[in-house]
């Protein structure tokens, strides 16, 4: 059986599904969202999260900062990632740190998910509010880090903007306020008409 990746439409698994298409790699993609109990993915992943990636060994790889690495390193020497000891792969591998900690777990799940992190409901709009703060800040860091480049790193798209355009449609739909970011706003029409990207997005439905 060859390796599967667990993803769900819309969520932040279309990241590694775009590698997947990009380096035309013989993983099986498998839709399982975890809103719906009887998903697969609640067998796979104990947290029933998306992305995992079930190996032919049965071995289970969780997090987006593992997956990505581990998919290219698939094809070696891919111009998606860069070579061991390379201060490329360091600065790859740091934006995606920064998307996994700051702009995921650190921006938008406290706004979609206050109640994680606040037991009153009545609290609940003010810890999204804060939280819609602290992620323009955040976002507003890529946004400059973009004026001058097309890609992140490198000069070309690596596995970090397979992981940032799944962030960059999620802004579009934050409001007004997130309109303003003129060279995401540049970075999502181009991570969108992607061929892999296309394709990926009609795959999930
Ligand atoms: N840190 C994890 C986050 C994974 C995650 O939160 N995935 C979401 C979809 S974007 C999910 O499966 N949520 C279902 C849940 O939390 O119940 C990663 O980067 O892989």
């Amino acid at each position: 059986m060859p390796h599967q990746l667990f993803v769900s439409p819309g969520a932040c698994s279309l990241g590694a599904h775009v590698v997947v298409r990009e380096l035309d790699l013989p993983v099986e993609i498998v839709l399982s969202p975890p809103r719906d109990p009887a998903s697969r993915i609640h067998s796979v992943n104990p947290l029933g999260r998306v992305p995992a990636l079930l190996l032919d060994d049965g071995t289970v790889i969780t997090e987006n900062s593992a997956i990505l690495p581990f998919l290219a390193d698939l094809a070696p020497g891919t111009s998606l990632f860069a070579p061991a000891g390379s201060a490329e792969r360091g600065l790859i591998q740091s934006w995606i740190g920064y998307f996994s900690a700051e702009v995921h777990a650190g921006g938008f799940r406290q706004v979609n998910r206050p109640e994680r992190y606040a037991e009153d409901p009545a609290s609940h709009e003010g810890v999204r509010a804060q939280s819609r703060r602290t992620l323009h800040a955040t976002v507003a860091h890529i946004d400059r880090h973009l004026a001058t480049r097309d890609w992140l790193v490198g000069g070309r798209f690596t596995i970090a903007d397979a992981y940032l355009g799944v962030f960059v449609r999620w802004i579009a739909r934050l409001g007004p306020e997130f309109a303003e970011f003129d060279a995401l706003n540049r970075y999502r029409e181009a991570y969108q008409a992607r061929p892999s990207v296309l394709a990926a997005l009609a795959a999930e439905g």
